[in-house]
């Protein structure tokens, strides 16, 4: 829910206007949407090229996790594991645009470190891949945007370890 909906939600459960901090709260998500979206669309635009960059960076540091016994070993397995990246910087690109982690945390966070050790998938080689993510991703946005991206990886990160 963006903070524009959550707070209507909570003022009418209460049938009330709109507190002053909440307009406040608005006022800050409306006046940085330019900002967001321009960070959104370059990240959607250079997807491709973003995941296929961190995937590599993330081989050389984890040559195991692609190596015969790896998690992510033989084309299929490689192929899943980008394909998680992937998942990962389109998670961001939704956090970005709704200025909020909760898009991230309900559709990627919740349940993660379950499913990922019952797969046998090491979060921290998941949590390299993201990092990399972020600095991909930071090389192809100006120092202010990049800063405001990467709160979002480091979020994601977080969720993981
Ligand atoms: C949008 C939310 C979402 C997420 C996050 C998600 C993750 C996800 N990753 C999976 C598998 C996997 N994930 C990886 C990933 C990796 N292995 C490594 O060693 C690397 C460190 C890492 C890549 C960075 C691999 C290799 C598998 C397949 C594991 C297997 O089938 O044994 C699976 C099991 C089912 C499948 O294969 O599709 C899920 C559900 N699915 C979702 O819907």
């Amino acid at each position: 829910m963006s903070i524009v909906t959550k707070s209507i939600v909570n003022a009418d459960a209460e049938a009330r206007y709109l507190s002053p901090g909440e307009l406040d709260r608005i006022k800050g998500f409306v006046t940085s949407g330019d900002r967001r979206l321009r960070i959104a669309q370059v990240l959607t635009e250079s997807r491709e090229r973003i995941v296929k960059e961190a995937g590599s960076q993330l081989f050389q540091r984890r040559p195991d996790v692609v190596s015969p016994g790896g998690n992510a070993y033989g084309e299929e397995m490689t192929a899943t594991c980008l394909r998680d990246l992937d998942y990962y910087l389109r998670l961001v690109t939704y956090g970005i645009v709704a200025g909020d982690v909760t898009p991230i945390e309900e559709i990627g966070l919740v349940g993660v470190k379950e499913m990922y050790n019952s797969l046998g998938t090491p979060l921290a080689g998941v949590a390299e891949g993201v990092r990399a993510l972020k600095a991909v991703a930071a090389g192809l946005l100006s120092g202010e945007d990049a800063a405001e991206a990467s709160a979002y990886f480091d979020y994601v990160v977080g969720g993981l370890l």
